[in-house]
């Protein structure tokens, strides 16, 4: 993304516009910039610090080769996975993709299940079976972790369906790259969510790249707000890298969905400071604009604005570094103290059926 086109991105915060139209794929939705409750800012700020730490360690961790296979790193994008969780209850379903170490931290699974995922230990969530792109955990509803580019979608449906059918108000979020609307499992999914009137939150992850591939080079309509407009679903873009509008937007469309509205759509435009996953030498953007994204760090913005109002002083941020660093360093010794599963279970978990002859 050029320069020029910067504007169109930092949409958040317009005051002469009190009212968006929800239905309209142009609007642009407008953080209401509450008063922060202290407590409430805080966890937040700890909340994304959290993440940022826990992949540093992984990122040193797999130059270590302690952790192998892949790993795509989240840092950048914050933001969206910290405040969309705020919005859901510990009721309600999240699906995400494998780029989702940062949701699932969020969401509650603990960063000692999910380092001994990424060790392959059994100890790990997914039973070290899964490691970093499919961290599971049925306890805090958090179904994936999907490796398939758009997979997680008609997952989302599916658990939205039942829930539907069985008569309980929860919602599905759904998060997803911008890559995955590419895919007809997208259209799929947003038609059947929108025609049964389904409670799914879809959350598209718009970092404006899938792996090497710029969305303006893969998409003849990039509005994708339009595209899920066309589904009937109404669909808001939200500044990604600004945690407050993040957090606004996810609550006003989980309200919505949960109060029986159907799907929403949210488009968080945001990006991601590392490349694609560690084998990637991004010869596809240039540093400079990785730079300029860098300015609008959704962690330091957070920070600079508690402390201009005077609700983070040197002191709060010095001991929420020291308890994540704890809380990492706890982890990676729960992770290497693991144990790796007994060559005699190799076959357990896995099904298959004998055709009959
Ligand atoms: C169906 C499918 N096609 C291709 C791939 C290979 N692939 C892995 S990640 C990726 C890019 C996806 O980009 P995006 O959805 O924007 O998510 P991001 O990585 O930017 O978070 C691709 C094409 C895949 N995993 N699944
Ligand atoms: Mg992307």
């Amino acid at each position: 993304m050029k320069n020029e086109e910067w504007g169109r991105w930092f949409c958040v915060g317009q005051p002469e516009n009190p009212t968006p139209d929800p239905r309209s794929p142009k609007s642009e939705i407008m953080s209401q910039q509450p008063p922060l409750d202290r407590t409430h800012a805080l966890r937040t700020l700890r909340e994304m610090l959290r993440i940022r730490r826990f992949e540093e360690k992984c990122a040193e961790l797999y130059s270590a080769a302690k952790i192998r296979g892949f790993l795509h790193l989240y840092i950048g994008e914050e933001a969206v996975a910290v405040a969309t969780m705020d919005a859901l209850t510990t009721d309600d379903a999240i699906v995400a993709t494998y780029r989702e170490h940062g949701h699932a931290l969020a969401r509650g699974v603990s960063a000692n299940a999910i380092m001994a995922e990424m060790y392959g230990k059994q100890e790990g969530c997914s039973r070290g079976r899964g490691g970093s792109m499919h961290l599971f955990d049925a306890a805090t509803r958090f179904y994936g972790g999907n490796a398939i580019v758009g997979g997680g979608l008609p997952v989302a449906v599916g658990l939205a369906l039942a829930d539907k059918l069985q008569g309980r108000n929860r919602v599905t979020a759904c998060f997803f790259g911008e890559g995955a609307v590419a895919e007809g499992e997208f259209h799929e999914s947003l038609n059947l969510a929108a025609l049964w009137h389904l409670p799914v939150l879809f959350c598209c992850e718009n970092n404006l790249y899938a792996m090497g591939t710029a969305l303006t080079r893969s998409e003849s309509e990039p509005d994708l707000c339009l595209k899920a407009s066309s589904y009937e679903i109404p669909a808001w873009p939200v500044d990604g890298m600004d945690v407050v509008a993040c957090a606004d937007a996810a609550h006003r469309a989980a309200s919505a969905v949960r109060a029986g509205a159907g799907p929403y759509f949210l488009e968080f435009r945001t990006y991601r400071f590392r490349a694609h996953s560690m084998y990637d030498p991004q010869l596809y953007r240039d540093k400079q604009e990785i730079e300029e994204w860098k300015h609008r760090d959704p962690i330091t913005l957070f920070q600079n604005r508690l402390q201009e109002q005077g609700l983070l002083s040197a002191d709060d941020l010095a001991r929420m570094e020291e308890q994540v660093t704890a809380e990492v360093t706890a982890a990676v010794e729960f992770a290497e103290a693991g144990a790796w599963e007994p060559v005699e279970d190799l076959t357990k978990y896995v099904y298959s059926e004998r055709t009959p002859a």
